[in-house]
């Protein structure tokens, strides 16, 4: 196996034997070559739409899905992944029969077999089959924006968004990756348009989720615990959430978010349900502990999965694209109702959780209800009272070293208000930062996705201030992150024009030096360095 699309990889080098992740390497081939197929399948549907015919929506769901299957910590079942190698493959042929055309094809979408010989094509299609790095590294920072952007798109996808544009760009960029003629500067272009698509991706799920949960408010989450059994939703999926907390009505189980499902509570459709107690938990690398001492049934509609101990292992479920070994999956498609009767069944015989922290934390500064609030803020930033906002975005991870995050926090000066969005925030959200004129130090955006509140925010503060170009607002950019949902973030902002974001606790090992220097170059993209020596970077102290 080699995989290093994440920041846990080996010696920020590359999984070689086994993932930090958890994930075998039997599992690490297939998902290469669930990825070689899906390349495959996606020339085939860019070539039927550049012969005039439509794709079948069902076949970009096909594909998004197998790409947010191979993301970081979503799906460690290797035999879910044969499974979809080999629908992939029917699907394909079918398709082909479509094509007029074939003469300009790539051999991925021509190679089919059956999975005696999946183990020997997989060893052939890995990340190190391209032979030039800075090529490499290209295909694999777009190959992993796009991973991102499918799991965006599903989640619009399940509340009946679609977006038939950015599907067909989604399985071109995928195509383009397959072509070997295509130069650095080619791959640098497509590595924007990749960013370009994030935004509408990010806007998309924003607009899926507002429509039908309502524009995020302020919100005080609970972070204690009550007395019923209960289970846990982690994950991403508000629409799985959704159909949870309807089945759990009157059912004496209580619902309790963690980690990247905290702001679900912040959005006014989930507030009606008085059995949705709170916030149990922090990001998702404490699963391990807090899975334990939860007591009841787990929900995991998504990445991040730690591998689980045997302790809490049986009452413990996937959905969606999540998958673990051994361990229950709940089906259902899109459009379909979810029958998540087991797990409440199981909840029911658990005890219930035990209270590891107390209080509430406060989140749901979405653009809408931030923008309510740019009176309040312009007058704080023109008097002075608001020196900078620092964006601190992405993922929180397990590294030792990202207790810079927290002490970066607690070093700002006390006249700046971080914006936040995804699990980083458990970095510093409990930290009770203080307020400026009530607007509090942190404010929490929502999901890693919701960094595009973030965007919508600057840019509107842009337009308020009547500055040209978005960079001379008083942000800093200082981004953590972990998998390839941060990954299209970064694409994203990249594509909106931000500049010197600092991006930590290391690069991506999958960036050669060239490609680096080429971000270095456009965008000023530099790492971390140590908390006191970047708070003098950013505020001359
Ligand atoms: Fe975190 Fe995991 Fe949302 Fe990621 S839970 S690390 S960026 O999946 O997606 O923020
Ligand atoms: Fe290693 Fe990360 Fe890949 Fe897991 S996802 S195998 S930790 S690089």
């Amino acid at each position: 196996m080699f995989c290093y699309q994440c920041q846990e990889t080996a010696n920020c080098s590359g999984c070689t034997v086994s993932g930090v992740c958890g994930k075998k390497p039997d599992t690490a081939n297939m998902q290469d070559l669930l990825v070689y197929v899906t390349k495959g399948i996606s020339a085939v549907t860019t070539q039927i739409r550049a012969e005039g015919k439509q794709i079948d929506k069902s076949i970009n769901h096909l594909i998004t899905l197998n790409l947010f299957t191979t993301i970081t910590n979503a799906n460690f079942d290797k035999n879910v992944i044969v499974e979809r190698i080999k629908t992939t493959l029917k699907v394909k042929e079918n398709l082909l029969k479509e094509v007029s055309d074939k003469s300009a094809l790539p051999s991925a979408s021509l190679w089919n077999g059956n999975e005696s010989e999946f183990a020997a094509k997989a060893a052939t299609v890995g990340v190190l089959a391209t032979e030039n790095e800075d090529i490499r590294s290209l295909r694999e920072l777009i190959t992993y924006g796009l991973k991102g952007l499918s799991a965006y798109s599903k989640h619009a996808n399940v509340l009946m968004e679609d977006n038939e544009e950015l599907d067909a760009f989604l399985q071109r960029a995928l195509s383009m990756l397959l072509d070997d003629t295509l130069s650095v500067d080619d791959l640098v272009a497509l590595t924007l348009e990749t960013g370009k698509f994030g935004v509408d991706g990010m806007a998309m799920l924003d607009k899926a989720n507002t429509s039908a949960y309502g524009n995020p408010e302020i919100t005080k989450v609970n972070i204690g615990v009550r007395s019923n059994p209960a289970i846990l939703v982690s994950g991403h999926d508000l629409r799985d959430l959704e159909m949870l907390l309807e089945q759990t009505k009157d059912t004496g189980v209580d619902v309790y978010t963690h980690s990247e499902m905290l702001p679900a509570h912040y959005y006014p459709t989930f507030k009606k349900y008085s059995h949705f107690v709170g916030n149990y938990g922090n990001a998702w690398w404490k699963q391990k502990e807090e899975f334990e001492s939860f007591n009841g049934a787990i929900l995991m509609t998504t990445n991040c999965i730690v591998p689980p101990k045997d302790s809490y292992k049986g009452r413990m479920f996937t959905t969606g694209a999540a998958g673990y070994p051994g361990v229950k999956h709940i089906g259902g498609e899109i459009g379909e109702i979810k029958d998540f009767s087991e797990i409440i069944e199981v909840a029911k015989k658990c005890k219930p959780p035990v209270e590891i922290e107390r209080g509430e934390i406060v989140g749901g500064f979405a653009h809408n209800q931030v923008l309510s609030l740019a009176d309040k803020i312009v007058e704080a930033v023109q008097n002075g009272d608001i020196k900078k906002f620092i964006v601190m975005a992405g993922c929180d991870g397990r590294a030792k070293s990202r207790n810079y995050y927290t002490e970066f926090a607690k070093a700002l000066p006390k006249d700046t208000v971080i914006l936040t969005a995804g699990c980083a925030k458990y970095k510093y959200n409990k930290l009770n930062l203080g307020d400026i004129n009530g607007i509090p130090r942190v404010l929490d955006a929502g999901q890693c996705n919701d960094s595009y509140s973030l965007a919508v925010i600057a840019l509107k503060l842009k337009e308020v201030f009547g500055l040209d170009d978005i960079n001379e607002l008083p942000i800093i950019y200082n981004i953590a992150w972990y998998e390839q949902k941060a990954v299209i973030v970064l694409l994203s902002l990249l594509y909106l024009g931000v500049k010197n974001i600092h991006l930590g606790p290391t690069l991506p090992a999958f960036l050669s030096p060239n490609v680096l220097n080429v971000l270095v170059e456009n965008f000023g993209i530099s790492g971390i360095g140590s908390v006191e020596d970047d708070i003098k970077l950013f505020f001359n102290k």
